[in-house]
């Protein structure tokens, strides 16, 4: 399916050229029928002779209707242009018109309705004159009687030719599918309306409204119930978790996580503007919101949204000054935009904008960000970001940072010289990092990450080391020949030295100071082994070939890890 909108001046003949193509009325209302006057947005669908489904979103033309005309283009991507041959180029066309090229829109087809009253061919020479200079240069124009239906079939073909040159939305995007109507139906509930311009929408999505969650009960597409809906669509949502009174136009149904709201922007004018007034209000979607406008210079602008809307980089804005009706299309470039507090500094900034960088500028001026958060800004991940986590870093500053590094390890373990290092929070303060969960992209050899803080490989300061070595080498030969708290002293071993080299797992510490090897209950146990079972202290202190100041505390350290089992009558068995 495709979807197109109906643009142009009051009574000029769209819906009637909506009628005479889809066979439906798409006004819905009493009072626009009893009027003849199109007040709100309507709705029409039809399967064209080529076979294209099209719907229509048909608008109003009056002027005191632009809100609603606003609506309903905006997430439509080609329109229905439509000029009355008997009364030519008027105020709407060229509101509309305005607003079409404000929005980039450069798909459409011109119709020059009316053909049974007056000659269309001037009426279609000047309005092809007239959006020459607009987005919608070069389209194709057609004249048609909705009345006498002459011309309609050549409008059919026509406009399979501009839906046949549509490029195709992404089925996989995320969903932002602004509201166009709520309502409710007996029996079902709320039911949501909208074009969906990109993605997939099926029955049971999970969706994110507001800051509530809201499932799709069911969907229908023209009328008919679907399972799934891809873009682009007119789809009808049921949904589950929201009350209509709760909703309203210009809400947006968003793919959890994949948006973030923001009040604040950047973004820079599709053509720059001398003066702009100091409030402005926004269009996108069909969303409506006032905005103080803060120009940065003659292009780039900088917006505060009176309240918060889903908006990403690459979105193209409407800016509509209501008392004038002129309108401007804006590009968002920055979501989340740095605070221009400096002399100079919006200039700068405009600078930065007008230069459009992209995602790889915008990450170098972050730094550190999270990854689903920049991707919820709009910016695709760029291969030079370095990936951390759940973390992006500009290119290069995690080898700046990593370099940061061990002077900090260095300072705090000078501090303390027998924790094996700092915890990774300290780092994460000592370089400015958002999140501790970033230092593990930072260690670098020797240093290395080991139970939440940055150790040094080798463990130990340089004399406790040396000090701890010897003993090493002295149990090698003599597993069970702890050396007595004299020969630890002197050694230089106090209990703050020999407690780091337990937790560096150099040192076992079976007794109060009695320090083994590493690998000292597998060779007790060995020992014991070759013993009668049960046996006695004495035993076990021959097959270890030690004192008893190191058996006694070596058997109840044996006892209390399970290897062996203490009986009654104070002999032990292996277990
Ligand atoms: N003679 C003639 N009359 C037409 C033609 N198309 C529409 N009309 C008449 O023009 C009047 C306005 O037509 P609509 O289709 O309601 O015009 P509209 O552009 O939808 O108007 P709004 O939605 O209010 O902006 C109606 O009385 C139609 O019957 C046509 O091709 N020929
Ligand atoms: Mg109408």
């Amino acid at each position: 399916m495709q979807v197109i909108a109906t643009a142009g001046h009051v009574d000029h003949g769209k819906s009637s050229l909506v009628t005479a193509l889809t066979g439906m009325q798409p006004d819905r209302w009493e009072e626009e029928r009893r009027r003849g006057l199109t007040i709100d947005l309507g709705f029409a669908w039809t399967t064209l002779p080529g076979g294209r489904t099209v719907a229509v979103v048909d608008v109003p033309g009056h002027e005191r209707f632009v809100g609603n005309m606003l609506a309903g283009v905006g997430a439509v991507p080609a329109a229905l242009v439509v000029v009355a041959a008997d009364d030519g180029w008027s105020a709407q066309t060229a509101e509309h018109v305005a607003v079409l090229d404000a929005l980039g829109v450069g798909h459409g087809l011109l119709v020059v309705t009316k053909s049974d009253l007056a000659d269309p061919a001037p009426v279609h020479a000047d309005v092809r004159e007239r959006l020459a200079a607009t987005s919608l240069a070069g389209i194709r124009g057609v004249a048609a009687s909705s009345r006498t239906g002459h011309g309609v079939p050549a409008v059919a073909g026509a406009l399979e030719e501009v839906l046949a040159g549509l490029p195709a939305p992404d089925p996989a995007a995320p969903v932002r599918l602004w509201v166009d109507r709520a309502f409710t139906i007996r029996g079902a509930g709320t039911v949501v309306t909208g074009t969906l311009a990109a993605g997939t929408v099926g029955t049971g999505d999970r969706f994110a409204l507001g800051g509530r969650e809201v499932v799709v009960r069911g969907l229908q597409s023209l009328g008919e119930p679907v399972e799934q809906a891809t873009a682009t669509s007119r789809v009808a949502l049921n949904l589950r978790g929201v009350a209509v009174e709760e909703l309203s136009r210009g809400d947006a149904l968003l793919t959890p996580g994949a948006f973030r709201d923001t009040a604040e922007l950047d973004v820079v004018l599709v053509r720059p503007a001398e003066r702009l007034p100091a409030e402005l209000v926004v269009h996108v979607g069909s969303a409506t919101v006032a905005a103080r406008v803060r120009p940065l210079d003659d292009a780039a602008v900088r917006l505060r949204l009176a309240h918060p809307l889903p908006l990403r980089v690459g979105d193209r804005l409407l800016l509509r000054d209501p008392g004038t009706r002129t309108v401007h299309g804006a590009d968002v470039r920055d979501v989340d935009p740095p605070e221009l507090r400096r002399r100079g500094a919006a200039r700068a900034r405009a600078a930065d904008l007008a230069a459009g960088g992209g995602a790889l500028a915008d990450l170098v001026r972050r730094r550190v960000v999270l990854r689903s958060e920049f991707v919820a800004m709009g910016w695709p991940v760029p291969d030079q970001a370095t990936v951390v986590g759940r973390w992006l870093l500009a290119p290069g500053l995690a080898d700046e940072l990593a370099a940061r590094v061990p002077a900090v390890v260095a300072r705090y373990r000078q501090l303390r010289p027998l924790e094996p290092g700092p915890p990774t929070a300290v780092l994460r303060s000592a370089l400015e990092l958002p999140d501790a969960e970033l230092v593990a992209g930072l260690v670098r050899e020797p240093l290395r990450l080991r139970d939440g803080r940055v150790v040094d490989e080798g463990g130990l300061p340089e004399p406790v080391q040396r000090a701890v070595g010897q003993i090493l080498a002295r149990l090698a030969a003599e597993p069970f020949a702890a050396p007595d708290a004299e020969e630890l002293a002197a050694a230089g071993l106090g209990p703050r030295e020999l407690a780091a080299a337990v937790r560096d797992g150099q040192l076992v510490r079976v007794g109060e100071s009695v320090f083994l090897a590493p690998g000292v209950q597998e060779r007790a146990r060995r020992a014991l082994a070759g013993l009668p079972q049960p046996f006695t202290l004495s035993q076990a202190r021959q097959a270890w070939g030690t004192s008893r100041r190191v058996a006694v505390p070596l058997a109840e350290w044996l006892d209390a890890r399970g290897v062996t089992e203490r009986l009654p009558d104070t002999t032990r068995r292996l277990r």
